[in-house]
């Protein structure tokens, strides 16, 4: 059991999702975020700040012995607001953790730091980084700052490259990347209850038949994904029309954030 579990991002989608599973794992949990969040209840500690203030981070961090790490830019926008969350957000956390113990972190990477690998591409933690989007590049970052603070500290962290994680698949896409949130929930017991981590890729997806992506080399976390997209399969075929097969969306594994134009500050 942790003492003091630390959610960044808990008002965004996944960050509910923890906040109502992940209770049983910890004495107290401390909710943060930039937007408002619902008021504490029995167990919480709630939090809003800035992941690019450097001293609130510091005191964010104070006390915790464990952090999912949702908070951030979660889709392609303009460089600035990027730079903000996801690349000084990055650098406040782990100075942070580096002041206070190192805590374990899980790391809520994406599947758009390999997303210009074609879909006929079977990945591992050793394929190449390709991002997708300047979204993508953020997340590079954040694994390249994970790994450097895992050398130099002993810093664990999870690097999940999360798939595509709702309660349901919502274009034929997600077939390959879905994440049910049951099998989160399960992945993030897995990497808290580990007795050692290290700073391992995983890829945050369940068990979907046409999925690319590879768990093996971190078999020994034993997470086993329960959740299969198939079973969507009929209702996606009767109701959205898949992209033209020969459109960079259906070519690339990240889809629509291969085929956007970068946006530009003004
Ligand atoms: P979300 O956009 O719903 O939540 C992100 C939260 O971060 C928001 O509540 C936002 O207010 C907060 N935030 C943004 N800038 C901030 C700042 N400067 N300081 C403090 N908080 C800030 O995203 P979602 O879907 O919950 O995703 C959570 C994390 O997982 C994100 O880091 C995202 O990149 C990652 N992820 C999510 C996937 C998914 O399928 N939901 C897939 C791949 C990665
Ligand atoms: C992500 O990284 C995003 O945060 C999420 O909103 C989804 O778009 C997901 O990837 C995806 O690729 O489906």
């Amino acid at each position: 059991m942790l003492k003091r579990l630390l959610i960044t991002g808990a008002a965004g989608g996944l960050g509910k999702l923890t906040r109502s599973r992940l209770g049983d794992m910890t004495e107290t949990l401390r909710l943060s975020d930039i937007a408002e969040m619902a008021p504490a209840a029995k167990g919480e500690e709630v939090v809003q700040c800035d992941l690019g203030d450097a001293a609130a981070v510091d005191s964010l961090v104070a006390g915790c012995d464990g952090i999912v790490h949702l908070g951030g830019i979660s889709v392609e926008d303009r460089f600035r607001p990027i730079l903000n969350a996801n690349i000084l957000g990055l650098y406040n956390l782990y100075e942070a953790a580096r002041s206070h113990g190192c805590p374990r972190i899980l790391f809520a990477s994406s599947n758009h730091v390999i997303g210009f690998h074609r879909r006929d591409e079977h990945l591992d933690d050793t394929s190449s980084f390709e991002p997708d989007s300047l979204y993508g590049v953020s997340k590079c970052f954040g694994e390249h700052m994970a790994r450097l603070y895992h050398h130099k500290y002993g810093q664990e962290t999870a690097l999940v490259r999360i798939g595509s994680c709702l309660p349901e698949p919502v274009d034929h896409r997600m077939l390959s990347t879905w994440l049910s949130p049951d099998d989160f929930i399960s992945l993030i017991h897995c990497i808290f209850r580990s007795p050692r981590l290290g700073c391992p890729v995983i890829y945050g997806v369940s068990a979907n038949d046409c999925t690319w992506w590879d768990n093996r080399h971190v078999s020994w976390l034993g997470w086993v994904p329960k959740d299969n997209s198939e079973q969507f399969r009929a209702k996606l075929d009767a109701n959205v029309p898949p992209p033209d097969p020969r459109s960079t969306e259906a070519i690339y594994q990240g889809g629509k954030f291969a085929a956007q134009p970068i946006l530009t500050d003004d």
